[in-house]
C-alpha cells in the first residue's frame, strides 16, 4: 500500500527540485497547475494542446548528420526506414576493442562493488560511474543522429547493462518513460558479445510504434487522487500479449555480432527472448534518451524523471 502512495512519491521528489525543473519549466509555460514534485500522468495532458510545446528548432536532417555519412550502405538503408519501421540497426557501431574496454570496465566495477544488479538482472544507470560508459552514451555523432531522427534534441537518461538476457516479456518504454507529447524517447540497444536464438536476443516488432500507445488508461491503472494505479505490471504484459494476438503482428528476433547497434522508437514494442543455454552469457548495455523540450515522466508510477542537468 505504501508503495502506492502518491505522497511518498511526492516527499522523495520534494527533495530533488533541481532534478526536476526541467518540468515544471514546461508545466508553467502550458499554463498547468502543478508543482515540480506532483505526480504526472497521461490523463494531465488532456486538455493540452500538444501542438503547445514547439519541437527544437535547427535540428538536421538524417542524411546530413556525420555519423550516417560514415555508415555501410546497409546500415543508412536501415536508418532510412526508421519512421515506417520503429527500429534501425547499426551493423558494427562499436569495434571489437571498444567493447572488450566495456567488458572490462563492468567486470572491475562490479569487483569494486561500484555497481550492483537490480531488478533480478539489471545495472542500472552505470554511466554514472564509469567515465567510458557515458562517453559512448553521449557520444556527439550519436547524439546528433538520435536527435534528426525525432527532430528534436534529446539527451541521455539512464543507461542499462545486461549479463544475461533480460527475457522481459513484450512492452513498450512508453509505459516507464513517458513524455508529453508523447513519442520523445528513443532506446539504443548495443550487442556486447554474439548474441544467438539460444542466449536471449532482443526481439521487436517491426512497424508496432505507429499503434496506439497503451498506458495506464488501457488496463484500468489509473489509480486515484490518493494512490497510483493497483494494477501490478504483469497486467501491463498480459493486456499486450491479448493486443499482439488480436493484430496478428509479426516479430522479428535480433540476433546481433559484438558492436551491432538496434535504435528503437519510444512506442516500439520490444522484449527478451528466453536465454536458454546459460552456459553462455548475454552482454549488452541499453541507452534511453528523452527529449529535451518535452515533460518527461514515468507513466506507470506517474512519477516525474529526475534529470541530471
Ligand atoms: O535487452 C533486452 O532483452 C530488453 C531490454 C529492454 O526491453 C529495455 O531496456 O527496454
Amino acid at each position: 500500500m505504501i508503495k502506492r502512495l502518491k505522497a511518498s512519491y511526492m516527499l522523495y521528489n520534494f527533495f530533488h527540485r533541481k532534478k526536476l525543473q526541467h518540468n515544471a519549466r514546461i508545466y508553467k509555460k502550458l499554463g498547468l497547475r502543478k508543482w515540480y514534485f506532483s505526480p504526472v500522468c497521461n490523463k494531465d495532458f488532456e486538455k493540452v494542446d500538444r501542438n503547445s510545446i514547439p519541437k527544437s528548432d535547427n535540428i538536421t536532417t538524417v542524411e546530413n548528420t556525420q555519423l550516417f555519412n560514415k555508415l555501410e550502405a546497409d546500415s543508412q538503408k536501415s536508418i532510412e526506414q526508421f519512421e515506417t519501421q520503429g527500429y534501425a540497426i547499426i551493423n558494427s557501431y562499436l569495434t571489437s576493442e571498444t567493447v572488450d574496454a566495456i567488458n572490462n570496465e563492468i567486470e572491475e566495477m562490479l569487483k569494486q562493488q561500484a555497481i550492483d544488479f537490480k531488478y533480478r538482472n539489471k545495472i542500472m544507470f552505470a554511466i554514472h560511474k564509469s567515465a567510458l560508459l557515458r562517453s559512448i552514451g553521449e557520444d556527439p555523432r550519436l547524439i546528433e543522429l538520435l536527435s534528426a531522427l525525432i527532430q528534436d534534441k534529446i539527451k541521455l537518461f539512464q543507461s542499462i547493462n545486461f549479463l544475461t538476457g533480460s527475457e522481459q516479456k513484450t512492452h513498450s518504454d512508453s509505459i516507464h518513460m513517458t513524455t508529453f507529447p508523447l513519442g520523445g524517447l528513443l532506446g539504443v540497444w548495443i550487442a556486447l558479445e554474439d548474441i544467438e536464438l539460444d542466449n536471449g536476443p532482443l526481439h521487436y516488432y517491426p512497424g508496432s510504434h505507429s499503434l496506439p500507445y497503451y498506458l495506464n488508461d488501457d488496463y484500468d491503472n489509473n489509480g486515484n487522487f490518493l494512490l497510483i494505479g493497483k494494477k501490478g505490471y504483469t497486467e501491463y504484459e498480459k493486456m499486450l500479449e491479448k493486443k499482439i494476438e488480436e493484430l496478428h503482428i509479426k516479430k522479428s528476433v535480433f540476433t546481433a555480432k559484438k558492436g551491432d547497434l538496434l535504435i528503437w522508437h519510444a512506442n516500439l514494442l520490444h522484449g527478451g527472448e528466453p536465454h536458454t543455454n546459460k552456459a553462455k552469457t548475454r552482454k549488452s548495455m541499453v541507452f534511453h534518451y528523452f527529449a529535451v523540450d518535452r515533460i518527461c515522466y514515468h507513466e506507470i508510477t506517474q512519477r516525474p524523471a529526475l534529470m541530471e542537468y
